[in-house]
């Protein structure tokens, strides 16, 4: 796709941000690299125009994502209630504090790497929002829905790199704290540039923002050289369960709910499974790896990655009633994992 002709699109956005005064911006639930990245980058840019903004995300960041600029100022779980209003409401209208939560308070929701509506947690505000209420949407997922007033959608490495071409199309400058949010993007969204969305295009953009100086060492020191002494324990479980499918060619490894335990008993921590699926697909020669595990009783969730050009995991993923890329996705579905003598099986 031809970014350009995204332009005008891009100066619309800047237009809508110029004029709203009560800016929110949300990224999805589970928030990663690129959707905390996007969401840190435009705040930044917000204050520098001094607009009045919220910062949301259904669940919390990780920890290690704290060097990003406004990161602080994000709210999660749910958005505060309504500061009740000191002047009087007038007879019959509703009270802002009657509907739980800010949301009416805004004149412009932007979105970022979404993917679905239902990840940013409010998708019932948002389908239900007021006329004066505007919606912009930046993604690089594949269209699922038509929500938003103002759709910027490109099938790019990420999310920070579509957001590269706001500033670049609106000619706005790159500052530091700017350049580090879209690298952050981009690197976390690419496994440090290793993926098939990656296009000379992207490494141009990667090496702009360094430019413009984000710090490259700093950012991979935190985001991939950062792993646990449990999250390495859970890496030898997984390689040591792998095993390789001879029939389609898919190499997998499975977990089940009571190693996911001795795991956790015995090295602690969380995130056990970051990139975990990313090292599976380092296996030569398969057309792809499947990572199945049981972290809670009764729920099973399945990561898929591929390197093959011609296999698309989104489309298996999506089947299973999960989404994603088509070189990266997951699922979720209901069931447990039980050891047999030859494999696995699901209950
Ligand atoms: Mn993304």
């Amino acid at each position: 796709m031809e970014i350009a002709r995204l332009k005008e699109k891009f100066g619309a956005a800047y237009e809508k941000i110029l004029t709203a005064e009560n800016i929110l911006l949300v990224t999805h639930e589970r928030p990663d690299g690129d959707g905390l990245a996007t969401l840190c980058a435009l705040s930044v840019f917000l204050d520098s125009l001094e607009k009045n903004q919220t910062i949301f995300c259904a669940d919390a960041p990780p920890d290690f994502f704290s060097y990003l600029p406004n990161i602080n100022k994000l709210i999660s779980g749910n958005l505060p209630m309504a500061e009740p209003k000191t002047r009087p409401v007038p007879p019959g209208a509703i009270h802002p504090s009657q509907e739980g939560n800010n949301f009416s308070a805004f004149d412009l929701i932007i979105v970022l790497d979404c993917g679905s509506l239902s990840r940013t947690k409010l998708a019932e505000e948002i389908i239900g929002r007021n006329k004066n209420q505007f919606v912009i949407e930046f993604d690089h997922h594949p269209k699922t829905e038509d929500y938003s007033d103002l759709e910027i959608r490109a099938p790019l490495s990420s999310a920070a790199e579509v957001l590269y071409y706001f500033f670049h199309f609106n000619r706005l400058p790159f500052s530091k704290d700017i350049a580090d949010c879209l690298l952050t993007g981009i690197m976390t969204d690419t496994g440090n540039l290793l993926f098939g969305a990656v296009t000379p295009q992207t490494i141009e953009i990667t090496s702009i923002m360094i430019i413009n100086g984000a710090t490259l060492p700093k950012i991979t020191r935190r985001t991939s050289q950062n792993k646990s002494l449990a999250a390495m324990k859970a890496w030898g479980k997984i390689l040591d369960n792998l095993k390789l499918n001879k029939k389609y060619n898919i190499a997998y490894s499975v977990l089940t709910f009571a190693e996911i335990a001795n795991l956790k008993k015995e090295f602690g921590g969380e995130n056990l499974f970051d990139a975990a699926t990313d090292i599976l697909n380092n296996i030569e020669g398969v057309k792809a790896v499947i990572f199945l595990r049981e972290e809670e009783p009764g729920k099973i969730r399945g990561s898929l990655r591929t390197k093959d050009s011609a296999v698309n995991v989104a489309r298996l993923a999506t089947y299973l009633g999960g989404g994603g890329h088509p070189k990266a996705a997951a699922f979720r579905f209901p069931g447990s994992i039980i050891k047999t003598e030859t494999g696995w099986k699901i209950v």
